[in-house]
């Protein structure tokens, strides 16, 4: 057990704990006085007692003190517990009212009301309405709101809140009032307001039924001409929702608010989304095209809870996947369905396995529908999001097309209203799909990612072949036993001479820990492409050569097996590359050479192909990871393949170089692969390649090449890198989405002084860790950077583990994100590991450490 001398144990909150809430309350009137300093807020709650429940009223409050609590009219008793008002109450249903006094310009933490930019909004899920009022916090409680804000005009010209506006009108002192009312109960995590002095880019939408809402995305006046690829996207995505899932939208209006400072991406309060603003906010000289996809994706994220998440939303926060993961496997057909989907699932794999194999794989593990927490905040993670849509994406693939929607269907009129459960939406899919889910179940329950081993054994002579699976998961903390999972897995054989196919594809139920999927008539050896379109989410080893990979690479009809294969390619060459100092580089080659002539491929899926695994990734597969010998074996991996190549890299960045902007699936496509080039044309040491860059760094018209080119300079020794940085800070210095980028860019650096100039650039004026979108701009992106974090004399851990420390005292949850990487210890060498876990325990003997970083911190040292 750990020596915690200066924190008290924080309390473990239990999914088998849950009990129905003893009080409902079905109406809330909430007044609010605002201003920045001081506001006061005053609820009038409607309550009523569930069923024959006992029990007081309980109230959470978080830092609130109750300046009157009135029942029925009549001053009332009350007494605190643990933050929480609790009144006993005589009847059956009656009427509270409680008056607080909050400062939102004192509010660091970002959760509950808070200023930024001048403005003032709200940020209640998880446990953040408990800031502003004494309520119920919890998902289970439904109300309907009616919220009155009243503010200063020439300060907060524009009032917001859920719902629609019923009314609105002048005060005295220069002051003015608003009112909105939102018809849908709703739980108070939900609930949002924002007043600030902002403008709007309107749009209508008419929806299947033929209801007309308006549309607005709400700004800085300035910002204005930034909004239009958002609004476009949340047109696309109500439209899609109504096609795909049979979902409209439910009332007039639908507001969203950026904001600077925000601890996650977005929030999908009812009819008032508030969202971080990098991911509203875009225009060609300031956005990737990255950044792009990323506005369309969040926006329709956000969107789409609004049915699920809104109108059906989860019962407690042990539920949190039930929206989530059901909402990303939402916008991420979305996306797929707005260019291609071949590359978007790439692309999603990708974030899989950088973001959640990790996480399985280590101290934070935990299972798509977790059994305990200390603070709901911490599990916000790629767990519940992106394994929880892989989920959906499993039974998705198991029930087939039509009954997917009949399932989905089923859930949505069935749970409609109400707090639901992720069994319940299992129960659907088993109910509409007619079949039994009981051992899928176990995706929900147990935490790892499974391994399949498959092996293909062929007889020539009999023409019999067999697909040999075998799978098991790994122990996790608190979970050293593991069941056999059932694991959807897409399979094809190919004919190793005539590259024919030799049996079609099917879909495999591995259910048993081991399964032999016998073939006949096959008169050639056979390779398996298994696991096609990342049908399970599971790692998957297989005893295939070189060779095989290769020509699966370059023949694979299904686009993700034909980009797995190169990657298992490149993993295996770099493996042994770091085993043995040197590895056979030539098949690489051979498949990047191969895959580049292509006549059948398109540009984006081309430069993800090629694009090496990253050094963290090929740290994942080895047993200690040596951050070092693998940066050594990727950059001479590169060097060859930029060589090798050259003539092939300069085709095709010429053949882009001359493009002008314009945002399209093809026009992207040819930047992300004229960028790539451009890097491996650096990688081979050609004596241009610096003016190359910088050519394209100060022609660029758009921010994908001009961060491209200064990403390569950066990295490298060039006297430009130094002037391009310096021109990069000079003509965005007041922009801070750009800045960010800049702070980033250079995080990520391949230098060998990366560490040094992270440092410095933790001093430099602009960076602030009071901004989250700063603080994870270079502490973030930096701790990515797996040789500069992880140099062997643990600068990179102390350096990390004192923003961590300094974050905490003013934004617990993000200094708690940032957290991880240095958790990781177990996975390194002894010096390094040695030092990692001394900074874990400094940070756990600090004193006044929040609930988020003390639990994952000391969850990392166990
Ligand atoms: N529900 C949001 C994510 C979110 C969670 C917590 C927050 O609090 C700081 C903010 C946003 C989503 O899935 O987009
Ligand atoms: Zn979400």
């Amino acid at each position: 057990m750990l020596d915690v001398q200066n924190t008290a144990q924080p309390t473990v909150t239990r999914r088998e704990d849950y009990v129905a809430p003893a009080w409902l309350v079905p109406e809330i009137a909430l007044d609010f006085d605002l201003s920045p300093g001081e506001t006061r807020v005053r609820a009038e709650l409607s309550v009523e007692r569930n069923g024959d429940s006992s029990g007081p009223l309980r109230l959470d409050g978080d830092a609130l003190v109750p300046a009157a609590v009135r029942v029925d009219g009549a001053d009332a008793e009350w007494r605190m517990e643990d933050g929480a008002l609790l009144i006993d109450l005589p009847g059956d249903s009656h009427r509270v009212e409680t008056e607080v006094v909050i400062a939102p310009e004192r509010n660091t933490q970002l959760m509950g009301l808070y200023a930024s930019g001048g403005n003032l909004c709200t940020q209640c899920e998880a446990q953040g309405f408990r800031r502003i009022t004494f309520f119920p916090d919890r998902p289970d409680v439904l109300t309907r709101y009616r919220v009155r804000m009243a503010a200063d005009k020439a300060r907060y010209p524009v009032l917001l809140s859920n719902g629609d506006p019923v009314g609105s009108g002048e005060l005295e002192n220069g002051r003015h009032w608003a009112e909105w009312h939102d018809p849908y109960p709703k739980p108070s995590y939900l609930f949002a307001l924002v007043a600030g002095d902002l403008a709007a880019n309107r749009a209508t939408f008419t929806t299947q039924s033929g209801r007309e809402v308006t549309l607005a995305i709400w700004v800085r006046e300035r910002d204005l001409p930034k909004t239009d690829h958002a609004l476009e996207s949340l047109k696309r995505a109500m439209a899609w929702d109504e096609q795909v899932y049979g979902r409209e939208y439910d009332l007039d209006v639908f507001n969203i608010v950026a904001v600077d400072d925000f601890n996650f991406g977005a929030m999908e309060n009812k009819g008032l989304n508030i969202f971080n603003s990098r991911y509203i906010l875009a225009d060609p000289d300031t956005a990737t095209d990255h950044d792009y996809d990323a506005i369309a994706a969040v926006v329709a994220h956000e969107y789409f809870h609004n049915w699920s998440g809104n109108r059906i939303t989860c019962r407690d926060w042990f539920q949190l996947s039930l929206k989530e993961g059901f909402t990303v496997y939402r916008d991420q057909k979305f996306s797929a369905d707005q260019g291609s989907a071949a590359v978007k699932r790439i692309e999603d794999v990708r974030t899989l396995r950088a973001a959640q194999f990790p996480e399985d794989a280590g101290p934070l593990a935990h299972p798509v529908r977790p059994d305990s927490y200390i603070e709901i905040s911490n599990f916000y993670t790629a767990t519940i999001y992106n394994k929880g849509a892989e989920l959906i994406g499993m039974m998705a693939t198991i029930l087939g097309p039509e009954k997917f929607r009949a399932a989905t269907d089923l859930y949505f009129t069935r749970f409609d209203g109400t707090a639901a459960t992720c069994e319940d939406f299992v129960a659907c899919m088993e109910e509409a799909g007619g079949i039994d889910l009981t051992q899928f179940r176990l995706w929900y329950s147990q935490a790892g990612t499974p391994r399949v081993t498959a092996s293909v054994t062929h007889e020539a002579g009999s023409g019999r072949a067999a697909l040999n699976l075998r799978q098991g998961v790994p122990p996790t903390p608190g979970q050293p036993d593991k069941a056999p999972m059932l694991l959807p897995l897409k399979v094809k054989l190919f004919g190793a001479e005539s590259g024919r196919e030799i049996a079609p594809e099917q879909l495999v139920l591995l259910s048993d820990s081991e399964a032999e999927i016998a073939f006949e008539g096959v008169g050639e050896r056979p390779v398996a492409s298994i696991n096609r379109g990342f049908s399970a989410p599971v790692i998957v080893e297989t005893d295939r050569s070189a060779a095989d990979l290769g020509f699966l690479s370059g023949h694979d009809d299904d686009p993700f097996a034909r980009y797995e294969a190169m990657q298992q390619l490149m993993l295996d060459t770099l493996v042994e590359s770091v085993a043995r100092g040197r590895g056979d580089h030539a098949p690489v080659i051979d498949a990047v050479r191969h895959t580049l002539h292509d006549p059948d491929l398109d540009k984006a899926f081309i430069a993800e192909a090629v694009l090496l695994p990253s050094d963290s990734f090929v740290g994942d597969q080895m047993p200690v990871v040596d951050p070092e010998a693998i940066f050594r074996a990727r950059e001479a991996l590169r060097r060859d393949l930029g060589r090798e190549l050259e003539a092939d890299w300069r085709e095709a960045y010429e053949a882009a170089r001359a493009n002008r902007f314009e945002y399209s699936p093809a026009a992207k496509g040819a930047r992300r692969l004229k960028n790539v080039a451009l890097g491996y044309i650096n990688a081979s040491g050609a004596p241009d390649a610096a003016s190359l860059a910088f050519v394209q760094f100060e022609s660029a018209d758009n921010m994908t090449d001009r961060q491209g080119a200064l990403a390569t300079l950066a990295s490298g020794t060039s006297e430009k890198r130094v002037a391009a940085l310096d021109i990069f800070y000079n003509r965005y210095s007041d922009n801070a989405l750009v800045l960010d980028k800049w702070f980033t860019t250079q995080a990520l650096s391949s230098r060998d002084d990366t560490p040094q100039a992270v440092e410095a650039l933790a001093k430099h004026k602009d960076f602030s860790l009071a901004n989250p979108n700063r603080a994870r701009s270079l502490i973030g992106a930096f701790s990515m950077n797996q040789r500069a974090f992880h140099h062997d004399s643990g600068s990179g851990y102390r350096f990390v583990a004192d923003q961590i420390i300094a974050l905490d005292k003013l934004n617990p949850q993000t200094a708690a994100k940032l957290l991880p990487p240095l958790g990781r210890w177990r996975r390194f060498d002894e010096n390094r590991g040695e030092r990692m876990r001394s900074e874990l325990e400094r940070i756990v003997a600090t004193p006044g450490l929040s609930k988020d970083v003390f639990e994952q911190a000391s969850k990392s040292l166990d």
